[in-house]
């Protein structure tokens, strides 16, 4: 594959490391394909400047899984610009029909590609929400636009700036494309079935797809596929709809009654305490219109095509398990940093080929959820655990809800000693603050035993990339890093996160290679830990030693200035009247904010 660059020049005023920067530099990422991360194939550190050209080589293996992958930029500093703006296209590694189930086969290319449909779902600049005309604006600043063009300055002829225009409901400016067109329709044949390839070309917005039928008979649905590996078994998902978040791919065998339906997405509360405070996208994907036909009707495959060898099932592994914690912190940092510039200190974990890796997958926020993503690799989903680590409490200045400071405290609210990169001790503060609201979402371990599921979860034993990390939650993962060695990276596939730090760098190194050199700790401090003492997994450092937390010193301790959300409520019930009023103005203004409730008294 040729990448030619004929995008002009950068900006020369730029910023630089882990802020957006560089908008017109692009390269490819091969996202989900298991192929090497170095030299002129998946190797997201190319650097492909305006003008310039590179060569890719996409070596794909004989035993590579078949399925549905995709490709976007991946340069740290312009891919939330690039993807948002719609560079990205959809890979498939086409199935050997003999090996397809009938079912499957007659709805799959090579022989029945007329019922094998790719869609890729991609936002635009979602401008309508509260936020977006102030993310717009941002980009526009970053790029360096023009003054004049400016989403505040350039007036339009009814008068109005283009960022109010942008903010007016009435002008549908929030959707999803699919394939480049808006609401595009479908149009089947009643009973059969159809193969729908599903990305979520996006950067920030979840799609929460279900079907809904307008008039006529009802559609069938099921999952067959996730991340481009094949499940079991079809299944209908335990929420009722399909998540694909960020960066995500599922693949659906649908068939649908005579009648219009439609593709849609759907924010529902009951999914509230999984999805946490992730943007949603709610509204139309496409539009189907089922014809009769006397055609053959055919139902679901009971079996779907075994995997290759590289996705064994490692849920009952007990043995030889490197063990590593990765933790999703404040500020987008991993680890208790953001991405480091300096390329020697940026190894933070090392894996041998061929060893199993037992991951740890926490998030310290109390409110945010964070899509994971592997490069190279897929992983197995194991468990969901309780979550008994540090809780990021963030202060925010009431007036503009800009975050102040963000601290880690235990879940009874005392200060931890060990705390992060951009902590500041000045910050510290006495014990004891209320932690009831900054522990909302603790449980998932027992919502996802106990209950139908909610939609963030994902489903232990599947196979993914990328993959819902809830706030609060502990997930273990499993892989084999197979084939491939060199170095790759891991991050929040929230691209606003990933271009502004919450990126993580492994190295895959031979079977016997050594596991020394690379940096686990921040400064002394281990991901997952708040108190000295604090049990952290045996992680071996590969010489022999296996770290143990020790002591640190104790930063000085301050006035208690509050948390978060306590001052949130006290703005809020200041202002109850105002924001009530304001709610019953512009309800769709609310209809993602969940923290807008407390005891008593809710909005929205
Ligand atoms: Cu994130």
């Amino acid at each position: 594959m040729k990448l030619r660059n004929r995008l002009g020049a950068n900006p020369v005023n730029e910023t630089g490391h882990n802020t957006p920067h560089k908008p017109n530099t692009t390269n490819i990422h091969t996202h989900g394909l298991h192929i090497s991360p170095k030299g002129n194939a998946d190797n997201v550190f190319l650097e492909v400047g305006p003008g310039q050209k590179q060569r890719y080589v996409f070596h794909i293996d004989e035993d590579h899984a078949t399925g549905t992958f995709w490709y976007h930029p991946h340069f740290h500093g312009s891919s939330n610009f690039q993807v948002l703006s719609g560079m990205a296209g959809m890979i498939v590694v086409q199935d050997e029909y003999w090996e397809l189930p009938e079912e499957l086969e007659k709805c799959s290319c090579p022989n029945y590609c007329e019922n094998d449909i790719p869609l890729v779902i991609a936002p635009t600049l979602q401008y309508s929400e509260e936020s977006i005309p102030v993310m717009f604006g941002n980009l526009q600043r970053q790029i360096q636009d023009y003054p004049e063009f400016r989403h505040d300055q350039y007036v339009l002829s009814d008068g109005s700036t283009l960022a109010e225009w942008m903010m007016d409901p009435m002008n549908g400016m929030n959707y999803f494309t699919v394939n480049g067109q808006l609401h595009p329709n479908m149009t089947f044949t009643a009973g059969t079935m159809k193969r729908l390839r599903m990305v979520n070309a996006g950067g920030a917005h979840a799609l929460e797809l279900e079907v809904r039928t307008i008039s006529g008979s009802p559609c069938e649905w099921r999952e067959i596929a996730l991340d481009g590996v094949y499940l079991k078994q079809p299944r209908f998902p335990r929420a009722n709809q399909t998540l694909i978040l960020p960066g995500g791919r599922v693949d659906w065998m649908i068939k649908c009654g005579v009648g219009e339906h439609q593709l849609f997405s759907s924010v529902k509360p009951q999914n509230n305490p999984s999805m946490a405070m992730f943007d949603r996208f709610n509204g139309l994907i496409a539009t189907i219109h089922v014809e009769a036909n006397d055609a053959p009707t055919w139902d679901f495959p009971s079996n779907l095509p075994q995997l290759p060898s590289n996705y064994p099932d490692l849920t009952a592994t007990e043995q030889n398990v490197r063990k590593y914690i990765y933790e999703f912190g404040p500020e987008h940092t991993i680890n208790r940093e953001l991405f480091p510039a300096d390329t020697s200190t940026q190894i933070r974990h090392k894996m041998r080929l061929r060893e199993v890796q037992e991951w740890h997958i926490i998030n310290m926020s109390p409110f945010l959820l964070h899509p994971l993503h592997i490069h190279v690799n897929h992983f197995q989903v194991i468990s969901y655990n309780r979550y008994t680590g540090p809780v990021a409490v963030a202060e925010f200045d009431p007036n503009n809800f800009d975050i102040v400071r963000t601290r880690l405290v235990d879940q009874n609210g005392f200060h931890c000693q060990f705390q992060w990169q951009g902590y500041n001790p000045e910050s510290a503060t006495t014990d004891g603050i209320d932690m009831t609201q900054n522990l909302f979402y603790l449980g998932h371990d027992e919502r996802y035993n106990n209950t139908q599921g909610t939609l963030g979860y994902a489903q232990v034993g599947d196979y993914m990339d990328t993959m819902p990390v809830p706030p609060h939650s502990n997930i273990t993962i499993r892989f084999i890093p197979r084939h491939y060695r060199g170095k790759t990276v891991t991050h929040c596939h929230n691209t606003v996160h990933a271009d502004t730090g919450m990126f993580l760098l492994t190295r895959i190194v031979r079977r016997r290679g050594s596991l020394t050199g690379a940096r686990i700790d921040s400064n002394g401090t281990y991901p997952g830990t708040c108190h000295p003492g604090d049990w952290y997994p045996g992680v071996s450092t590969g010489d022999g030693r296996t770290l143990v937390q020790t002591s640190h010193s104790q930063p000085p301790i301050q006035p208690n200035r509050g948390s978060t959300t306590a001052h949130f409520r006290t703005w809020l019930l200041a202002n109850y009247a105002e924001v009530l009023a304001d709610y019953n103005r512009r309800p769709q203004f609310y209809q993602n904010k969940y923290l807008l409730e407390f005891p008593g008294r809710t909005i929205g």
